[in-house]
């Protein structure tokens, strides 16, 4: 972090064109960019050059107060978050970050006064998709509420130099496409070549003694890489505060490139370079289920290394010994992900800076708090010992020890029940012995939390109860949040500003429970009027989008019903897709019914690997061109894929939204955060009793919220008494045609075994109990339409959704964690 004054002016016309906020510093600044950056006139420039110089005017205003806040920081020697996640989902900066610098409408006029098309500059940018879904779009929305909340904190993670793939859709089926996001570059990020880490992996580790002649251990690497630090500023909302996203990039050791170029391997030395790099080449494309590939354990322990070296280098900057590390820091770890970092710190304690095992452990369990996202046992991580000990054999040792310490105590409150030792040891030791990531973060932070109220409570009575049982207090809810900044200001910009008229103020923005202000207006009907108007043309907004991507034209008066998030089996896409059949098959029978017309927009990405995700995919596709050209539908119905699902396309969808669909099986949505986006907006949910959907309902209303399905309870008491999938095939003769006619064929071109894999699926094993739900959900449809018929009923509806959304703000989740979790204190930065 440089800590240099930021420079004096040299004169008004240097500040006003670097940091100025008026029209005319924003015009100078710009042409300046421009010219001295990109090196092009205003009449050669490309949008692409258009946007880079909007981008770096815009970053010139932020750098400003970064130094700021940097200093501030130092000087008072503030405690620090750090957020340690595998994924950043970041999206777009330069639209979040003209709103966080209050210089929308400025930027907009000084942009139409050069005429420019500003809409068009950013609409150029290319998002940073470091991310596959939730999990790392939440590091991004915290991180935006870090800032706002002026709370010093640092994000840690990867540079991956491929994002999350692009998707096309061919023929119906997923394609994935290489994400090149660096291939212009990246206005946002600077690189900071002289903070470099080395990371070790390999090789073997050896015992000696120190000057004291104390035994130590030193572990010898075959393999070292260098971590190099690229920085992105995270500006809050309306204030001074810029915080620090800090990704590291794999390069080739200098030291070790240097050997091998000594003994003459030359073209040895140009290989290594190019095997270092690797490691942060590509980010794994996997939502839930892990890869269990050496390179994603590399990967882990690569950033994981990087950044403990990084604030130690930082603890001895600031307040100095290291004795006070727990004081200055707090690690959040996102997911087990980062969980090697208890081991790592452990080692870089003992035996890089001297300390005995007892001192080490007092300060590296004090350090670390750990956020569970996911009971689905696919996704807990575990890795193989051998491969491990291959990797990093000096941490399979700290892991043992660590396990050794653990278990000892268990055993002493547990006398004689090593059934539980067994169960909560970090070492599975069932089949191929395996390191269980998630017991070592468990054991080695001192607070565990789930992502929403019924999560944390299925974490408490199910997953960790042996740990529950043994540390009643380590366990903490916080329910998740999104960012009102990015999700509502900057996606809905027409709803923001009704909101603002009618509450009379923006103070909604940063205190999202003002919000409650709208509910004195919600029977007014000059409200109801413009709140309709402000949908419609959203919907507008992305039929004509939709229309250009896919040639799929939707009517704007018909139902938009959306199911946007990544596809996977337990999130029931399929469900879905179920109920389309059933609409299209009653206009088949009876054409001329009074029917409410509905749109079905999907989005999302499957992973790679997993067949049945882009089946389902395929599925869609195969529907939609069907129903979208059948004479006798006539448009009643339609159904849209939009490709390539993102933050940036996200954006034209959760405005538009009438219907949102968060229909996962009852125990398996942890929480949920896309769920929360729609709802801001002004959609209505139609949800099962899953994840933070339980608190939306009861937020909302539950007159006011389309509640369908099994609770989780049962769900369980279900599967214990014997799911039979193929019984609810046989019985209900409209979920069997529903079936039935996937297979006949009709989706397919005749085909009758493309979709078979699936449709076999669900009727002889369907783990996620879509038939068991499938008449209550096409109830509750049935309700959802003739609820839309009534405009005005609808329309107070959706208005009083938005206003009792105030609790999922990602501020109120950042509140919490450092309130409860983290004991950290906001430190303001004036303007
Ligand atoms: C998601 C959860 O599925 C979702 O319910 C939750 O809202 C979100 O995290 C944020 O808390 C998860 N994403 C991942 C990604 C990986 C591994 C596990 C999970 S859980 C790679």
């Amino acid at each position: 972090m440089s800590m240099a004054q930021s420079p004096e002016p040299l004169d008004v016309d240097r500040e006003s064109t670097r940091t100025g906020m008026s029209k005319t510093a924003l015009k100078q600044g710009f042409l300046d960019n421009l010219f001295y950056i990109q090196g092009r006139f205003r009449e050669v420039a490309t949008p692409h050059d258009l946007y880079m110089a909007a981008a770096y005017t815009t970053r010139d205003r932020i750098l400003e107060r970064w130094i700021k806040s940097a200093q501030h920081y130092k000087s008072n020697q503030s405690r620090t978050v750090c957020y340690l996640s595998a994924e950043f989902l970041l999206g777009p900066h330069l639209a979040n970050n003209l709103v966080n610098l209050g210089i929308v409408e400025t930027a907009t006029e000084a942009a139409h006064e050069l005429g420019l098309d500003f809409d068009a500059i950013i609409a150029e940018e290319e998002e940073p998709g470091l991310g596959n879904g939730g999990l790392g779009r939440l590091a991004a929305c915290f991180m935006d509420s870090l800032s706002t909340l002026q709370i010093p904190s640092i994000g840690y993670g990867i540079r991956y130099e491929f994002g999350i793939f692009d998707q096309t859709i061919e023929d119906g089926w997923q394609v994935e496409k290489s994400d090149n996001w660096l291939r212009n570059g990246n206005p946002w990020e600077i690189p900071r070549p002289k903070i470099r880490f080395p990371v070790f992996y390999g090789g073997y580790t050896e015992q000696y003694r120190d000057h004291d002649d104390r035994t130590r251990t030193r572990w010898v690497p075959a393999q070292i890489i260098d971590g190099v630090a690229y920085d992105t500023p995270i500006l809050g909302y309306g204030v001074g505060n810029v915080n620090l996203l800090r990704l590291w990039k794999a390069e080739a050791s200098e030291s070790f490139d240097f050997q091998a170029f000594n003994v003459g391997n030359y073209y040895g030395a140009v290989h290594a370079k190019i095997e270092a790099e690797t490691i942060s080449k590509v980010l794994y494309p996997n939502d839930e289920p892990e890869a269990g590939k050496e390179l994603r354990l590399k990967q882990q322990f690569f950033f994981v290394s990087c950044s403990i070296q990084d604030m130690i280098r930082l603890q001895f900057n600031t307040v100095g010994p290291l004795d006070s590390f727990a004081e200055k820091f707090v690690v959040q770890l996102n997911d087990t992900h980062p969980s090697l970092a208890v081991a790592e710190l452990m080692r870089l304690l003992m035996d890089e800076h001297d300390m005995d095992w007892d001192r080490a452990w007092d300060i590296t369990h004090r350090v670390f708090c750990y956020t569970n996202h996911t009971l689905l046992p696919e996704a807990l991580e575990t890795w193989s010992v051998s491969l491990f000990e291959r990797l990093l054999p000096r941490h399979l040792e700290i892991v043992y020890e660590i396990n050794r310490h653990f278990l000892d105590e268990v055993r002493i409150r547990f006398l004689g029940d090593e059934e539980r030792v067994r169960r909560m040891s970090l070492i599975a030791e069932d089949g191929e012995r395996r390191v269980r990531m998630a017991n070592l973060a468990v054991v080695g932070s001192r607070a565990v939390n789930g992502v929403a109220a019924l999560h944390s409570e299925l974490v408490k009575t199910t997953l960790f109860k042996d740990f529950h049982d043994f540390w009643p207090d380590r366990f903490h809810n916080v329910t998740n949040g999104v960012t009102p900044r990015r999700f509502m200001v900057v996606a809905n910009p027409r709803l923001a500003r009704l909101i603002s008229e009618t509450c009379g103020s923006d103070d909604w923005i940063r205190d999202l429970g003002r919000l409650r202000d709208l509910e004195a207006h919600a029977m007014d009907s000059g409200l109801h009027e413009r709140w309709h108007a402000v949908k419609i043309a959203a919907k507008r907004d992305l039929a004509a989008w939709l229309k250009h991507r896919t040639g799929v034209l939707l009517d704007p008066e018909a139902i938009f019903d959306v199911q946007a998030k990544r596809i996977h089996e337990y999130k029931r896409q399929h469900l879905n897709l179920l109920h389309i059949i059933r609409c299209y098959q009653r206009i088949k029978q009876s054409p001329n019914q009074d029917m409410v017309p509905r749109a079905f927009i999907f989005g999302g990405k499957a992973a790679p690997g997993y067949f049945m995700a882009k089946l389902i995919i395929k599925l869609i596709n195969a529907v939609a061109e069907v129903i979208n050209n059948d004479p006798q539908i006539n448009g009643f119905i339609r159904v849209v894929f939009m490709p390539d699902f993102n933050v940036k396309n996200g954006q034209h969808l959760y405005p538009a939204a009438n219907l949102s669909e968060q229909i996962s099986l009852a125990g398996k949505e942890a929480s949920g955060t896309g769920n929360m986006k729609f709802s801001m907006n002004g959609a209505l949910t139609i949800g099962t009793l899953d994840g933070a959907n339980v608190e939306i309902r009861e937020e909302v209303g539950k007159e006011n919220f389309f509640l369908f399905g099994m609770s989780a309870d049962e769900v369980g008491q279900h599967q214990r008494e014997g799911y039979r999938p193929w019984e609810y095939y046989a019985r209900d003769a409209e979920l069997k045609s529903d079936i039935d006619l996937i297979n006949s064929g009709l989706f397919s071109h005749g085909d009758t075994q493309l979709f078979r894999p699936l449709t076999d699926r669900l009727v002889n094993q369907d783990p996620f109990m879509v038939l068991a739900d499938y008449r209550a959900y096409i109830a509750c449809q049935d309700h959802v339409a003739e609820a839309y018929r009534d405009h005005q009923h609808w329309t107070r509806m959706s208005i009083l959704n938005v206003a009792r959304m105030g609790k999922f703000s990602s501020d109120r989740a950042i509140r919490e964690y450092a309130e409860h979790i983290w004991r950290t204190e906001p430190h303001p930065i004036g303007l």
